[in-house]
């Protein structure tokens, strides 16, 4: 076993888990990833990070697993004996929640149930302190209460997603409470990136975008354009993270940059970053629309910067160009502002020389 830090992902494929990865390794941590298995190979957003497991400097490494099956996330943690647990695996899209409910409500809510079950065993049986965090969301406030929203605001979830992380949320809290768990929810208002899922609407826009001037795409259907969302850029989240678990005690913070926007102003700024007008080329498909809608986030993060010394470096503006930026060279065309990005745009077409 090792001497560095160990930390135990779920959800390492995702947008969150290549960012948070890449802090760790920097940091000095042997990472270890829960994978599923899929039928082609889908770690496009951490090839970059690959190492060869045959050698003995290697730090990151991968273990099937799922959150639906508890059994394997037990044989996991008795494996790696992580310091740190960060719990990032959900059916994150709160869509496609309400045509997937009971899978969603399964892996979102009694997936975390059974990493702090299986935590809690563990902790006690062996007395080593495993850290936990736990991915909650924006999203259960849904119907506005209050803003902007702080960790006292009340939650109103609005979707199967936002009621299965309400449930994870309160799971983790009563862990805390009754088995001294050293576990955190970090509640992250929308956060985006070049590696954000070509579904959510950021980065359809951003994408849409660079397939048009490329093209290859004529229109681009949307949803409710006037829902407004407090977003940032994935990775200044990911560092708060990790912050929450280096404090002295665990607690709640809420993540956000203070500012709200609307679909209609990303796209209004995307399209404009690269001299388009988007009313040419945006039609509306009802398609898209939620049976609830989340009208307006707005995240007030004082007490994350007050107890954790975080705040957001990234604004509105610079996320949407970054993001451009980062789709119109994954297509292969100039930036607008003629510089490289300096982030990776996920495209299912590079999974690059990993031999996983
Ligand atoms: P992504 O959708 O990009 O990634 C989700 C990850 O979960 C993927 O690695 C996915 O694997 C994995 N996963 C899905 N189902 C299972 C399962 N049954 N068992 C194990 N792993 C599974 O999400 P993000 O990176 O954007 O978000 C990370 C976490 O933070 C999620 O829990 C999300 O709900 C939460 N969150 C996200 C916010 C955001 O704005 N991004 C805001 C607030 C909370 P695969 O690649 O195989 O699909
Ligand atoms: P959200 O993100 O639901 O906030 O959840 P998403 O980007 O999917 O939607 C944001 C808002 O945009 C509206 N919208 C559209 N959304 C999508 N996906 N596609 C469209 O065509 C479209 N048109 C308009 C939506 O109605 C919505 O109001 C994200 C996820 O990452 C969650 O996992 C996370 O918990 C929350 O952010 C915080």
């Amino acid at each position: 076993m090792s001497n560095s830090k160990r930390a135990l992902l779920t959800g390492i494929t995702g947008q969150d888990g290549s960012y948070i990865s890449e802090l760790l390794l920097s940091k000095g941590y042997q990472v270890h990833g829960i994978v599923r298995r899929t039928s082609t190979i889908n770690t496009d957003r951490i090839d970059h990070l690959y190492q060869d497991p045959h050698l003995p400097e290697t730090n990151l490494f991968l273990h099937y697993g799922d959150l639906t099956d508890g059994t394997t996330l037990r044989r996991i943690l008795e494996a790696v004996q992580p310091h740190e647990i960060y719990n990032l695996g959900a059916q994150s899209h709160v869509r496609v929640s309400f045509d997937s409910p009971q899978y969603t409500v399964d892996t979102v809510g009694m997936g975390t149930l059974r990493l702090l079950e299986t935590i809690r065993e563990y902790q006690q049986r062996t007395g080593d302190e495993v850290r936990f965090y736990q991915a909650g969301s924006s999203e259960m406030y849904g119907l506005v209460q209050a803003v902007p929203q702080n960790e006292q605001t009340p939650f109103y979830p609005r979707s199967p997603y936002a009621c299965a992380k309400v449930y994870a949320h309160w799971q983790t809290i009563n862990y805390r409470e009754s088995y001294d768990l050293f576990a955190c929810n970090g509640i992250l208002f929308n956060h985006e990136s070049p590696r954000r899922g070509e579904t959510f609407v950021t980065r359809k826009i951003t994408r849409a975008i660079a397939c048009i001037v490329a093209g290859k795409q004529k229109k681009l259907y949307m949803g409710n354009l006037d829902a407004k969302r407090d977003w940032g850029y994935a990775k200044d989240y990911v560092e708060a993270m990790w912050l929450m678990l280096q404090q002295p005690k665990p607690d709640d913070y809420v993540i956000a940059t203070g500012e709200t926007h609307s679909v209609r102003e990303f796209l209004e700024m995307a399209f404009a970053y690269v001299n388009l007008n988007w009313e040419d080329y945006v039609e509306i498909d009802p398609r898209y629309f939620r049976p609830a809608e989340v009208d307006l986030l707005l995240g007030d993060s004082t007490k994350a910067q007050e107890k954790l010394g975080w705040k957001p470096k990234v604004t509105f503006k610079d996320l949407v160009y970054l993001m451009v930026d980062a789709d119109m060279q994954a297509l292969g065309l100039e930036t607008p502002n003629g510089k490289p990005s300096d982030d990776i745009a996920t495209l299912r077409q590079n999974s690059g020389t990993a031999n996983w």
